[in-house]
């Protein structure tokens, strides 16, 4: 039994809280790292292709830890990406364009906004730069009126899996037989 590691402990924990609070780390932390434009130079991180040359909204991750920024020609690669097995459990920042805000053929950086609270609309006709692509949208109601017009099923980040960037279903057919 030893009463001074009870002692200690909380003493211990209120120094680490003040510590980070005089050097501000705390906030860092929380902080969400901002989106970086895209440039006429930028490739692909899954693909290797020109992420500027072709339509369709694109896709961008900071890394959780080390903060590095991957550009995505299309929010199909950006998926593809970040659905990996060493990648879907990380806290990484994603952003992609937001389709109401601007044009398919070439998508404006203003319009960026955090993947994680976009509706995408999955399996629609309107390709990106690999074919079939998400496109995303910041309001539900506005990826609503996307399907309506191009097909396909209207999705939450989190609902999104591997199974459903390579699918070549007609509209409609979305939760058809996966085996065949
Ligand atoms: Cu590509
Ligand atoms: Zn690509």
């Amino acid at each position: 039994m030893k009463p001074f590691s009870f002692k200690s402990l909380p003493a211990l924990l209120m120094l680490a809280v003040l510590l980070s609070g005089c050097s501000g780390e705390a906030e860092k932390v929380a902080e969400k790292p901002a989106p970086v434009h895209f440039e006429s130079g930028d490739e692909c991180h899954v693909c290797g292709m020109s992420v500027t040359r072709f339509p369709g909204p694109k896709g961008e991750v900071i890394t959780e830890k080390e903060q590095t920024v991957h550009k995505f020609c299309s929010t199909r690669d950006m998926f593809a990406w970040a659905l990996q097995p060493e990648n879907i459990r990380r806290k990484h920042t994603l952003y992609v364009h937001d389709m109401s805000q601007t044009e398919w053929a070439s998508p404006d950086d203003a319009a960026l906004i955090d993947a994680r609270d976009a509706f995408f609309v999955v399996g629609s006709e309107r390709e990106g730069a690999m074919g079939q692509t998400l496109a995303s949208f910041s309001e539900e109601s506005a990826a609503h009126d996307f399907m309506v017009e191009h097909g396909g099923e209207v999705l939450r980040y989190e609902a999104i899996t591997l199974e459903h960037l390579n699918t070549e279903m007609p509209a409609g057919d979305m939760h058809g037989d996966m085996s065949s």
